[in-house]
Protein backbone atom coordinates (compact mmCIF):
# COMPACT_ATOMS: atom_id res chain seq x y z
CA UNK A 1 0.00 0.00 0.00
CA UNK A 2 2.68 2.55 0.62
CA UNK A 3 4.49 1.91 -2.21
CA UNK A 4 1.58 2.74 -4.14
CA UNK A 5 1.10 5.59 -2.55
CA UNK A 6 4.48 6.43 -3.23
CA UNK A 7 3.82 5.52 -7.05
CA UNK A 8 1.02 7.91 -6.78
CA UNK A 9 2.75 10.59 -5.36
CA UNK A 10 5.44 10.43 -8.43
CA UNK A 11 2.98 10.59 -10.96
CA UNK A 12 1.34 13.76 -9.72
CA UNK A 13 4.44 15.49 -9.32
CA UNK A 14 5.41 14.90 -12.68
CA UNK A 15 2.06 15.67 -14.00
CA UNK A 16 2.57 19.28 -11.69
CA UNK A 17 5.90 19.87 -13.38
CA UNK A 18 4.32 19.44 -16.61
CA UNK A 19 1.99 22.07 -16.14
CA UNK A 20 2.98 25.43 -17.03
CA UNK A 21 3.29 28.12 -14.87
CA UNK A 22 1.12 31.13 -15.59
CA UNK A 23 2.31 35.28 -14.38
CA UNK A 24 1.17 37.08 -12.29
CA UNK A 25 1.71 40.80 -12.75
CA UNK A 26 1.97 43.10 -9.85
CA UNK A 27 -0.99 45.56 -9.56
CA UNK A 28 1.02 49.12 -9.35
CA UNK A 29 -2.47 50.90 -8.80
CA UNK A 30 -5.31 49.47 -6.17
CA UNK A 31 -8.10 47.51 -6.96
CA UNK A 32 -11.09 47.75 -5.56
CA UNK A 33 -12.92 44.87 -4.72
CA UNK A 34 -16.50 46.03 -5.35
CA UNK A 35 -17.24 43.57 -8.10
CA UNK A 36 -17.08 46.51 -10.95
CA UNK A 37 -14.01 45.33 -13.58
CA UNK A 38 -12.95 49.22 -14.37
CA UNK A 39 -9.92 49.40 -12.09
CA UNK A 40 -6.86 50.14 -14.20
CA UNK A 41 -4.62 47.96 -12.88
CA UNK A 42 -7.27 45.07 -14.28
CA UNK A 43 -6.11 46.38 -18.40
CA UNK A 44 -2.54 44.94 -17.76
CA UNK A 45 -3.55 41.49 -17.11
CA UNK A 46 -4.43 39.03 -19.29
CA UNK A 47 -7.00 36.35 -19.09
CA UNK A 48 -7.02 32.78 -18.24
CA UNK A 49 -9.69 30.16 -19.09
CA UNK A 50 -11.69 28.13 -16.91
CA UNK A 51 -12.74 25.29 -19.04
CA UNK A 52 -11.75 22.11 -17.61
CA UNK A 53 -14.54 19.88 -16.87
CA UNK A 54 -13.75 17.92 -13.63
CA UNK A 55 -17.42 16.21 -12.42
CA UNK A 56 -20.07 15.96 -14.97
CA UNK A 57 -21.26 15.72 -18.80
CA UNK A 58 -21.77 17.91 -21.83
CA UNK A 59 -21.72 21.54 -20.81
CA UNK A 60 -23.30 24.52 -22.82
CA UNK A 61 -21.47 27.76 -22.71
CA UNK A 62 -25.05 29.43 -21.26
CA UNK A 63 -24.63 26.84 -18.45
CA UNK A 64 -21.55 28.18 -17.48
CA UNK A 65 -18.37 29.48 -19.13
CA UNK A 66 -15.88 31.33 -17.02
CA UNK A 67 -12.05 33.49 -17.80
CA UNK A 68 -10.17 34.59 -15.00
CA UNK A 69 -6.98 37.60 -14.16
CA UNK A 70 -4.83 37.27 -11.36
CA UNK A 71 -2.55 40.03 -9.95
CA UNK A 72 -0.50 40.97 -7.31
CA UNK A 73 0.94 43.20 -4.25
CA UNK A 74 2.95 42.91 -1.19
CA UNK A 75 -0.07 42.13 0.61
CA UNK A 76 -2.45 40.06 -1.54
CA UNK A 77 -3.42 38.35 -4.75
CA UNK A 78 -6.71 39.54 -6.62
CA UNK A 79 -8.54 37.99 -8.79
CA UNK A 80 -11.21 38.84 -11.47
CA UNK A 81 -13.23 36.36 -12.20
CA UNK A 82 -16.16 37.05 -15.41
CA UNK A 83 -19.19 33.62 -15.22
CA UNK A 84 -21.73 32.66 -17.41
CA UNK A 85 -24.16 31.08 -15.16
CA UNK A 86 -27.36 30.35 -16.08
CA UNK A 87 -29.16 29.75 -13.02
CA UNK A 88 -27.34 31.06 -9.71
CA UNK A 89 -28.72 28.43 -7.08
CA UNK A 90 -27.71 28.51 -2.85
CA UNK A 91 -29.89 25.76 -1.51
CA UNK A 92 -27.94 25.57 1.65
CA UNK A 93 -28.22 28.85 4.23
CA UNK A 94 -25.67 27.26 6.43
CA UNK A 95 -21.64 28.27 4.92
CA UNK A 96 -20.33 25.56 6.46
CA UNK A 97 -22.88 22.28 5.15
CA UNK A 98 -22.64 21.32 1.60
CA UNK A 99 -21.42 23.94 0.17
CA UNK A 100 -19.94 22.08 -3.17
CA UNK A 101 -23.21 21.84 -3.88
CA UNK A 102 -24.26 25.39 -4.04
CA UNK A 103 -23.33 27.60 -6.66
CA UNK A 104 -19.61 28.49 -5.37
CA UNK A 105 -15.91 29.51 -6.42
CA UNK A 106 -13.20 27.58 -5.33
CA UNK A 107 -9.80 28.95 -5.23
CA UNK A 108 -6.98 26.62 -4.43
CA UNK A 109 -3.54 27.73 -2.71
CA UNK A 110 -0.70 26.50 -1.90
CA UNK A 111 1.25 29.77 -0.70
CA UNK A 112 4.89 28.05 -0.76
CA UNK A 113 3.87 25.81 -3.91
CA UNK A 114 4.72 22.41 -1.81
CA UNK A 115 2.62 20.34 -3.26
CA UNK A 116 1.17 17.56 -1.11
CA UNK A 117 -1.71 15.82 0.65
CA UNK A 118 -3.66 19.07 2.37
CA UNK A 119 -7.52 17.59 3.03
CA UNK A 120 -7.21 17.58 6.65
CA UNK A 121 -4.54 20.17 7.20
CA UNK A 122 -3.73 23.89 6.29
CA UNK A 123 -0.53 22.83 4.09
CA UNK A 124 -2.76 24.42 1.09
CA UNK A 125 -6.62 25.61 1.23
CA UNK A 126 -9.07 25.12 -1.00
CA UNK A 127 -11.37 28.37 -0.50
CA UNK A 128 -15.47 27.78 -1.40
CA UNK A 129 -16.30 31.48 -1.84
CA UNK A 130 -20.46 31.00 -1.47
CA UNK A 131 -22.72 33.43 -3.24
CA UNK A 132 -22.86 35.14 0.43
CA UNK A 133 -18.90 35.47 -0.34
CA UNK A 134 -18.05 33.62 2.84
CA UNK A 135 -15.26 31.07 2.12
CA UNK A 136 -15.34 27.40 3.87
CA UNK A 137 -12.48 24.84 3.94
CA UNK A 138 -11.81 21.55 5.36
CA UNK A 139 -9.94 22.08 8.74
CA UNK A 140 -8.31 19.67 10.90
CA UNK A 141 -10.55 16.35 12.41
CA UNK A 142 -12.73 17.02 15.40
CA UNK A 143 -11.46 14.80 17.95
CA UNK A 144 -14.12 12.11 17.21
CA UNK A 145 -12.71 11.40 13.72
CA UNK A 146 -15.65 14.06 11.92
CA UNK A 147 -15.26 16.85 9.46
CA UNK A 148 -14.51 19.86 10.50
CA UNK A 149 -15.61 22.24 8.29
CA UNK A 150 -14.39 26.11 8.74
CA UNK A 151 -14.98 29.45 7.55
CA UNK A 152 -11.54 31.55 6.71
CA UNK A 153 -13.63 34.85 5.91
CA UNK A 154 -10.48 36.08 7.14
CA UNK A 155 -8.15 35.25 4.42
CA UNK A 156 -10.54 36.54 1.54
CA UNK A 157 -12.35 39.67 0.58
CA UNK A 158 -15.22 38.71 -1.97
CA UNK A 159 -17.47 40.59 -4.09
CA UNK A 160 -19.10 39.74 -6.93
CA UNK A 161 -22.46 41.96 -9.16
CA UNK A 162 -23.98 41.01 -12.17
CA UNK A 163 -22.17 43.13 -15.37
CA UNK A 164 -24.81 45.87 -16.65
CA UNK A 165 -25.01 44.42 -20.23
CA UNK A 166 -26.13 41.74 -21.75
CA UNK A 167 -26.24 38.56 -21.23
CA UNK A 168 -25.14 40.08 -17.08
CA UNK A 169 -21.87 37.99 -16.54
CA UNK A 170 -21.04 37.63 -12.90
CA UNK A 171 -18.21 39.84 -12.39
CA UNK A 172 -16.47 38.54 -8.99
CA UNK A 173 -13.65 40.36 -7.20
CA UNK A 174 -11.45 38.43 -4.87
CA UNK A 175 -8.65 39.28 -2.60
CA UNK A 176 -6.42 36.59 -1.17
CA UNK A 177 -4.25 36.48 1.45
CA UNK A 178 -2.06 34.04 1.75
CA UNK A 179 -0.93 31.71 5.01
CA UNK A 180 1.37 28.89 4.82
CA UNK A 181 1.38 25.65 6.68
CA UNK A 182 2.20 26.98 10.11
CA UNK A 183 -2.00 28.82 9.94
CA UNK A 184 -3.77 27.12 12.99
CA UNK A 185 -7.15 27.96 13.65
CA UNK A 186 -6.59 28.74 17.09
CA UNK A 187 -3.82 31.35 17.02
CA UNK A 188 -5.51 34.43 15.44
CA UNK A 189 -2.10 36.22 15.29
CA UNK A 190 -1.04 34.40 12.48
CA UNK A 191 0.09 37.12 9.78
CA UNK A 192 -0.11 36.59 6.05
CA UNK A 193 2.70 36.57 3.79
CA UNK A 194 4.55 39.26 2.32
CA UNK A 195 4.55 38.61 -1.25
CA UNK A 196 7.25 39.64 -3.44
CA UNK A 197 8.67 39.96 -7.34
CA UNK A 198 9.82 36.05 -8.24
CA UNK A 199 7.37 33.98 -5.39
CA UNK A 200 5.88 30.97 -6.46
CA UNK A 201 2.42 29.67 -5.24
CA UNK A 202 0.29 26.73 -5.89
CA UNK A 203 -2.79 27.87 -7.37
CA UNK A 204 -5.91 26.60 -9.04
CA UNK A 205 -9.15 28.11 -9.76
CA UNK A 206 -12.81 26.16 -10.25
CA UNK A 207 -16.56 26.62 -10.34
CA UNK A 208 -19.30 24.36 -8.79
CA UNK A 209 -22.42 24.75 -10.87
CA UNK A 210 -25.50 24.06 -9.73
CA UNK A 211 -28.62 25.40 -11.45
CA UNK A 212 -31.13 23.46 -9.26
CA UNK A 213 -30.47 20.12 -8.46
CA UNK A 214 -29.96 18.27 -5.00
CA UNK A 215 -25.84 17.95 -5.72
CA UNK A 216 -23.77 20.05 -8.09
CA UNK A 217 -23.99 19.42 -11.89
CA UNK A 218 -20.79 20.82 -13.23
CA UNK A 219 -17.51 21.17 -11.35
CA UNK A 220 -14.97 22.83 -13.77
CA UNK A 221 -11.83 23.73 -13.20
CA UNK A 222 -8.88 25.58 -14.59
CA UNK A 223 -6.23 23.22 -14.76
CA UNK A 224 -6.30 19.80 -16.83
CA UNK A 225 -6.02 17.23 -14.22
CA UNK A 226 -5.07 14.32 -15.21
CA UNK A 227 -7.82 11.47 -13.82
CA UNK A 228 -6.31 8.88 -11.60
CA UNK A 229 -8.76 5.88 -11.69
CA UNK A 230 -11.02 8.00 -13.86
CA UNK A 231 -11.18 10.68 -11.22
CA UNK A 232 -10.25 14.27 -11.86
CA UNK A 233 -11.18 15.92 -8.97
CA UNK A 234 -8.35 15.53 -6.59
CA UNK A 235 -7.94 18.89 -5.65
CA UNK A 236 -9.32 19.12 -2.42
CA UNK A 237 -6.90 16.65 -1.29
CA UNK A 238 -3.72 17.09 -2.80
CA UNK A 239 -2.03 20.71 -4.34
CA UNK A 240 0.40 18.27 -6.45
CA UNK A 241 -2.66 18.73 -8.92
CA UNK A 242 -2.23 22.67 -8.67
CA UNK A 243 -0.65 24.63 -11.48
CA UNK A 244 2.21 27.16 -10.38
CA UNK A 245 1.46 31.27 -10.58
CA UNK A 246 4.65 33.20 -10.89
CA UNK A 247 4.44 36.89 -9.18
CA UNK A 248 5.88 39.72 -11.67
CA UNK A 249 6.24 43.05 -11.72
CA1 LIG B 1 -13.05 46.66 -8.85
CA1 LIG C 1 -25.31 26.71 -14.85
CA1 LIG D 1 2.18 24.11 1.25
CA1 LIG E 1 -25.49 27.70 -11.24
Amino acid sequence: MANYFKLLTTVLMLISLNTLAIEAKKANEPIKIDGIATDASWLLAKWHPIDNIILGKDLTPEDFSGKYKIMWDEQQLYLLVEITDDVLFDQHADPRHLYWDDDALEIFIDADASGGNHQFNFNAFAYHIALDNQAVDIGEKNADGSNNFVLLNDHITSKWQRSENPPYNVVWEVAVRLYDDSFTMSDKKTQPMKLFTGKKVGFMLAYCDNDGSKEREHFIGSTDIKAVNGDKNLGYITADVFQHIILKN
